[in-house]
Order: C-alpha cells, then sequence, then structure tokens
C-alpha cells in the first residue's frame, strides 16, 4: 500500500500513417482516423497522441508536406473531443501547425535534437513536451544498440536533455520524460528500463512509457502484434508501480481498467468508474 502512487493517465496512440509497426494501414483516411480517436476517448484515453510518421524500425523519414497533410485534419477533427492533443514529431513545422490545430503537447522522439527550431517553438508556445531517449534513428537503431548500463545511459541521456530545454526557455514543469522502449534496444535492455525504472522516476518529472505491442512483448510470448494486449498490461501495471504516469497504448480500454485498478490496490484506496459510454 502506498500512498504516492501516480494518478495514470492513458495516452491514446492515432497514427496516421500506412506503415505503423503494429497498426499500419487502420487509420490513413482522415475520416477515420478521427473516428478511432474519438472511440479511444469514450474509452478513456485523457491524451491522443496523433502521428504522421513511422517511427518503425527501418522506418524511412516522411517530408513535412505529407506529415502535415497526414496530421493537420485529423487534429483540427480531433479538437474537442474531450481528449488533450498531442503531437508525435519531430519536425517544428509540423509541430507548429498542431498546436494552431488543437494540440497542446509535442511528443518529440528525438528530444529537441531532430530539428533546431524545435526547442524554441515549444518555450515561445508554452506547451507541455516529451522528451524521449532513441539510440540513432529509426532506419538504423536496432542494428546492435550497445551501451555501458543502459538504464544510467538512459538517465543521463534524460537529464541532460531536461537540462538542454530549459536552457533554451522551456519551463521545466512542462517536460515529460520516456526511456524510449524499443528505440536503439534489445530485449535486454528493455527489460533492464522497465525493472529499473525508478531511476528514472528519480528524475522528478512525469514519466511516460511506451511498451504497447513492441516486439519484445512478441519475443517473449510468441505473439503478432494484435495479440500482446495482455503482455503490454503487465509492462503498464509495473510501470505504474514503480511510478511511470503516462501510458501511450493502443488498447486503451484494457490499459484504463488495469490502470485503475492497479492503482487502486497500490493505494488500498478506490473510486468508482464514472466515464466511459459503455461503463467500462
Ligand atoms: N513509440 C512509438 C512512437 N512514438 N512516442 C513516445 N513518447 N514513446 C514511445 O514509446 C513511442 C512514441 C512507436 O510505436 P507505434 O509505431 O505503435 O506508434
Amino acid at each position: 500500500m502506498s500512498a504516492d502512487v501516480p494518478e495514470p493517465v492513458v495516452m491514446g496512440v492515432v497514427n496516421v500513417t500506412p506503415d505503423s509497426f503494429s497498426d499500419g494501414g487502420l487509420t490513413l483516411d482522415p475520416g477515420a482516423a478521427i473516428a478511432h480517436g474519438r472511440e479511444l476517448v469514450a474509452q478513456g484515453a485523457a491524451i491522443l497522441d496523433v502521428g504522421g510518421e513511422s517511427t518503425r524500425p527501418g522506418a524511412e523519414p516522411v517530408g513535412a508536406e505529407e506529415e502535415l497533410r497526414r496530421v493537420v485534419p485529423v487534429i483540427e477533427g480531433l479538437a474537442g473531443a474531450g481528449a488533450r492533443l498531442s503531437i508525435d514529431t519531430s519536425k517544428a513545422q509540423v509541430a507548429a501547425a498542431a498546436l494552431d490545430a488543437g494540440a497542446s503537447i509535442v511528443n518529440d522522439v528525438t528530444a529537441l535534437r531532430g530539428d533546431p527550431r524545435m526547442a524554441a517553438l515549444v518555450a515561445q508556445r508554452g506547451c507541455d513536451v516529451c522528451l524521449m531517449h532513441m539510440l540513432g534513428e529509426p532506419r538504423t537503431m536496432q542494428r546492435d544498440p550497445t551501451y555501458n548500463d543502459v538504464v544510467a545511459d538512459v538517465r543521463a541521456f534524460l537529464e541532460e536533455r531536461l537540462h538542454f530545454a530549459v536552457a533554451r526557455g522551456i519551463a521545466e514543469e512542462r517536460v515529460w520524460l520516456d526511456p524510449g522502449i524499443g528505440f536503439g534496444k534489445t530485449i535486454d535492455h528493455n527489460l533492464a528500463l522497465l525493472a529499473r525504472l525508478r531511476e528514472l522516476v528519480a528524475l522528478g518529472r512525469p514519466l511516460v512509457v511506451g511498451t504497447s505491442r513492441k516486439s519484445f512483448l512478441g519475443t517473449i510470448t510468441g505473439r503478432p502484434a494484435g495479440e500482446r494486449v495482455a503482455g503490454t498490461l503487465a509492462t503498464n501495471v509495473l510501470a505504474l508501480a514503480a511510478g511511470a504516469s503516462i501510458f501511450r497504448v493502443h488498447d486503451v480500454a484494457e490499459a484504463s481498467d488495469a490502470l485503475a485498478v492497479a492503482a487502486a490496490t497500490l493505494r488500498g484506496q478506490w473510486t468508482p468508474a464514472t466515464t466511459t459510454s459503455t461503463n467500462r
């Protein structure tokens, strides 16, 4: 029993890409992506993370024009849908357009290293920003990633990026951190990060964890991407117990239930469900 269990926040994934590793092609049509996003809100997502560039291992970059064409109509269509909107991009031009269209969070998998204009944009707009660890770039990141001590290395990286953000005028309270599960990491690296997540929580900023349907879960369970929800929930619940607070998932209904029950159990206290149309 513990009083300091974070209130879990579920961030639902709305990928508007033809090639994301786990749900590719489901939502390239803006109307379908908007409908999917609304469904995730009904299931309990407090944040929707909209992305137009796949970061799947081996993925090729997408141009800004194409990324804008994919994400802006979806952000516009989801503004006012009942969740905060996050733009999953490393391009300042795309982030700016998404913020104009209703987003209030920038989820930058390059942690402000991908575009020299991104830090100034985030500072100027005063939005929240998620800084994620990635070794290398998506095209090549899974080619033999190596670390001295993956947890210490990721922690040092996130600390340095937090200092960089603050030095560029971003308020510390606006920064979230993310170990970047699967981004330049072997299964052993992913498991070490999850097992020692408290060392990252100790940096004092909200920790985002994105394990949803990722391949290391398939390696352990032998299951394809669409059947990794139970594996995902195991990691989410353990990450909550370690102090993580934001959970980036595809399976929002299941994650919301699992995290609500886990939080109540860890606290020894519960509140009745109030939220969804399906009363999940
Ligand atoms: N994972 C993916 C994409 N964006 N952003 C953050 N902050 N953390 C993640 O773990 C993360 C991310 C890749 O997963 P997808 O292709 O299923 O969206």
